[in-house]
């Protein structure tokens, strides 16, 4: 892996077909990006669906990742990944096997019609600002000031931290 490497981070999310292996599955995937390294993964959160009515809870996280790809590739890379985890593009919103969503690549702002980072919704949900303040507590999202600014205002939206030793019983 040559020249300047990048960071970025991913929020991880599934709601179908035991939600919890998939994303632990979908981080250890992550890993074996090419040209990529995965430095951190959050704590995994279950998270009550925002947007979406009648659909199970959430499994949702967030990664760091250092990259040598540009972002246009780290989405494909992204794409790549969603769909051998079986997610098939069904309609806007569908319950998913795995949705991995490009959330911030350093501190660069783009705007084209397929990417764009910062994702333009990441400040208002707490599955992505509390997985993405316990990797990266003093983390800026461009044009929105610091991620910790956004708790607040998605305090009241419901998630629940899984410890590391108790998801077992969960299952
Ligand atoms: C509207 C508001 C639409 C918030 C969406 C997830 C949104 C979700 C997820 C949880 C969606 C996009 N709820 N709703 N976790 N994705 N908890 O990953 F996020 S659909
Ligand atoms: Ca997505
Ligand atoms: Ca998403």
């Amino acid at each position: 892996m040559r020249g300047v490497s990048h960071l970025a981070f991913v929020a991880l999310g599934a709601n179908l077909a035991d939600p919890l292996a998939q994303v632990r599955a979908a981080a250890a995937a992550l890993a074996d990006l090419p040209e990529s390294r995965l430095r951190q993964v959050s704590s995994l959160y279950r998270t009550a669906p925002l947007g979406i009515r009648g659909q199970p809870d959430f499994i949702n996280a967030v990664a760091a990742l250092e990259t040598w790809l540009d972002p246009q590739q780290l989405l494909d890379a992204l794409f790549a990944v969603e769909r051998r985890f079986g997610r098939r593009r069904e309609f806007h919103h569908a319950p998913r096997t795995l949705d991995l969503d490009l959330l911030l690549y350093e501190e660069r702002v783009l705007d084209s019609p397929r990417l764009r980072v910062p994702h333009p919704r990441m400040h208002l949900r707490a599955f992505v600002i509390a997985p993405l303040l316990e990797i990266a507590p003093l983390c800026r999202i461009p044009g929105r000031g610091t991620a910790a600014a956004w708790l607040p205002a998605v305090s009241q939206q419901a998630i629940e931290k899984l410890d590391a030793g108790g998801w077992q019983c969960l299952r």
